[in-house]
């Protein structure tokens, strides 16, 4: 079957993301449509909302990264996303669903509220703006009232509302990391499955895209004993930039050379 298909968001939506890297790794060409945060109706008046990722197949579209996991699924069965049989397919699920409402959450979006407003947060806030501004314009005062604008955004305050905040930041991470690595348990794959599923993309598509494009100086796990190995494998099934960024966003060395 050949049919457009068209991903519209900004790459520093880890849900957009995890739907970036759904599509590479299942060989899907596709054309990305950057959108503006602050202007999201002109790219994405169709779906009606302001949410991101949108991926549109044909004349049909879909929101919700784990939605349009599966029905990717369901137009292009090759290299599953989920599987078949309903007990495994339940498994998946259920770590995918941690990854986007835990691990994504508490990793990421918990750092934007938690970290003080200091010249390294500034730092990072104005590299983000500059990734979303190169994928849809947006005017410079904006992208200089970014660091502003990351910690009062409403939509990141409703991402974190359900975690329990008076556990530490920092013991939250562990346990998170932790976790992960529970879900990893043997491998090579989370649940212990041979394939990468829409669990390891989701979670590979946090770690390595903030090394790469610089928001940290080391590769988050890249210490670890087991999660380590597994980025690595993950890494092999997909392009080294599935990141919908031009490449002189990546700044940081590969790191499993
Ligand atoms: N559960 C959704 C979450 C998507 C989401 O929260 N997207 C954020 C960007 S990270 C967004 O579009 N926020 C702006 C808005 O909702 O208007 C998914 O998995 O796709």
């Amino acid at each position: 079957m050949s049919v457009d298909i068209t991903l519209y968001g900004y790459t520093t939506s880890p849900y957009v993301r995890k739907v970036s890297c759904y599509l590479y790794y299942k060989e899907l060409p596709f054309k990305f449509v950057g959108v503006s945060p602050v202007e999201p109706e002109k790219t994405i008046a169709f779906s009606g909302g302001t949410q991101v990722p949108v991926l549109k197949i044909g004349e049909e579209w879909r929101r919700d990264s784990s939605k349009v996991g599966v029905w990717l699924d369901e137009l292009f069965p090759a290299k599953p996303l989920l599987s078949q049989n309903d007990k495994d397919r339940q498994k998946i699920t259920a770590i995918d669903d941690w990854v986007s409402d835990q691990f994504i959450p508490g990793m990421i979006f918990r750092s934007a509220i938690e970290a003080e407003m200091n010249d390294a947060f500034k730092k990072r806030a104005w590299r983000l703006a500059d990734i979303v501004s190169s994928g849809a314009k947006m005017p410079d005062h904006i992208k200089e009232a970014w660091p502003e604008i990351l910690k009062n955004a409403g939509f990141i305050k409703d991402l974190v509302a359900h975690l329990d905040m008076n556990e530490p930041f920092q013991v939250m991470q562990m346990r998170l990391i932790g976790e992960l690595a529970q879900h990893l348990g043997n491998g090579p794959f989370l649940g212990g499955y041979d394939a990468p599923s829409m669990a390891d993309l989701a979670v590979y598509g946090q770690m390595m895209f903030m090394y790469q494009v610089g928001l940290t100086d080391v590769l988050p796990l890249g210490e670890h004993p087991t999660l380590r190995p597994w980025l690595e494998n993950v890494s092999t099934h997909l392009p080294r930039n599935p990141w919908c960024v031009d490449e002189a966003f990546i700044t940081n060395p590969w790191p499993f050379d």
